[in-house]
């Protein structure tokens, strides 16, 4: 989830919400530009009809995710229900069994709160910059989505992308991540816990693709064989007094957004309840921390393969903790030079007509990250 914080996300994320109209449907592999204006979340889709948050245990689903009878394990066909009901239902849901050990879940939200502590100078040394693709470190309020700042400080890492590897599509982005040398582990531990999040990402995705009546490596044969990802690493400062809550509602924090690409793990703080997701009836429901797992959920990218069978739900940050919070997004994209377009399984599904037209992701990405900072 979004943790809220994901909210973060604005990097990723969309704060437009679509609108329904049909696209046309494009027959050549024209890569057009993406407009996000041109999606927007339907209120009568069939998803988003939750009163609370769904608990997982895809322990199953984990264990047999490359076994190529997975298909016929009862266990893993009743993660498989659990999860499309929730993807229908709600876009969110918490999973256990995930196989990620507790231990490192916490160390890296340790290792998080460890870093933004440290003096402002010391921080500012990963600075983000355009140079190196717009990964670094930027502090709370400081540049800006959408002119307003984001009452928060992160660091942003992106999957490299080396020069010259998705030719102009990939110019902006190209670069390595920008880890601090203090503390010393921060880099080992963070860049192991993205290994760990994509495999499980991978997994999960697998389990969706069943869901969808696809075979399990659907996706990854479906442009996300070779995913792009996006990481942030988020603090929230307690606010100042006086802050009202209209102004958080807003702002600060992360403003009502759906994730951009497939699938968004959120590891939050434990005692502290800042995540929402809003249901059918427009009523936001909390995400209440349950140590140990991840909060999971939709983005764009994964409605628009299943031509919105799956709703990539709202959801925002807001601030009701006198503590500092922590917050460690990951992000499992499509393959960054993807045309996404919905899969005709589930087009036929839907009455044979297509919701989407054809998105890029990687353009989405760049107009995403060359807006929302002002370097
Ligand atoms: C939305 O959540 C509220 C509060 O839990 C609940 O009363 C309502 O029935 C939910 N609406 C839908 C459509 O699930
Ligand atoms: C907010 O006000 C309370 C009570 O006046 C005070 O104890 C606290 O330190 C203040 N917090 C901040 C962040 O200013
Ligand atoms: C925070 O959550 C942990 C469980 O993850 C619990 O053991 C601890 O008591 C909580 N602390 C507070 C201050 O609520
Ligand atoms: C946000 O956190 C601050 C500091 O703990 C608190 O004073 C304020 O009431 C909170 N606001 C909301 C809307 O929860
Ligand atoms: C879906 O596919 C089946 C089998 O090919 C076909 O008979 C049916 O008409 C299709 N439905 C739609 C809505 O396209
Ligand atoms: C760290 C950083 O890039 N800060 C910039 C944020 O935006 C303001 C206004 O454009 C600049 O003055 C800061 O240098």
């Amino acid at each position: 989830m979004t943790i809220l914080s994901l909210l973060f996300l604005s990097v990723i994320v969309t704060k437009i919400q679509f609108n329904s109209l049909p696209l046309a449907f494009h027959p050549e592999r024209i890569i057009r530009p993406l407009d996000p204006t041109r999606y927007k979340a339907s209120r009568n889709s069939m998803a988003t009809d939750f009163k609370s948050i769904p608990l997982i245990d895809i322990g199953p689903l984990v264990s047999k995710w490359d076994d190529p009878n997975i298909e016929q394990d009862e266990h893993v066909a009743e993660v498989v229900r659990q999860l499309d009901k929730a993807c229908r239902q709600a876009g969110f849901f918490y999973v256990k069994g995930h196989g990620i050990p507790d231990s490192l879940i916490k160390d890296v939200r340790e290792i998080t709160r460890t870093f933004f502590s440290l003096p402002y100078e010391e921080k500012v040394k990963i600075k983000l910059s355009p140079g190196t693709g717009y990964r670094g470190y930027q502090y709370v309020g400081e540049n800006i989505t959408k002119g307003v700042p984001d009452m928060h400080e992160a660091i942003d890492c992106y999957r490299e992308v080396e020069p010259g590897m998705y030719g102009e599509l990939g110019k902006t982005m190209e670069g390595s991540n920008k880890w601090p040398s203090n503390p010393p582990e921060f880099r080992n531990m963070m860049e192991e816990y993205i290994t760990r999040c994509t495999d499980l990402s991978r997994k999960i995705m697998r389990g969706l693709a069943l869901a969808l009546g696809g075979s399990a490596d659907e996706f990854e044969r479906r442009g996300a064989g070779d995913p792009f990802w996006v990481f942030r690493i988020i603090g929230y400062p307690v606010l100042p007094n006086g802050s009202s809550a209209d102004m958080l509602e807003s702002d600060i924090g992360c403003g009502a957004h759906t994730d951009y690409g497939l699938l968004t793990l959120v590891n939050q703080d434990d005692n502290i309840t800042a995540l929402q997701v809003r249901n059918h009836s427009g009523e936001w429901i909390s995400a209440v921390p349950i140590p140990g797992t991840f909060v999971c959920n939709i983005g764009d990218m994964l409605k628009i393969l299943t031509n919105g069978i799956y709703e990539s739900t709202l959801h925002r940050v807001i601030n009701k903790s006198s503590k500092y919070r922590v917050c460690v997004a990951y992000f499992y994209e499509t393959n960054y030079d993807a045309a996404v377009v919905p899969m005709d399984a589930c087009v036929n599904k839907t009455g044979g007509v297509k919701k989407f037209g054809e998105a890029v992701y990687g353009e989405h990405l760049v107009s995403k990250v060359t807006t929302n900072f002002v370097i």
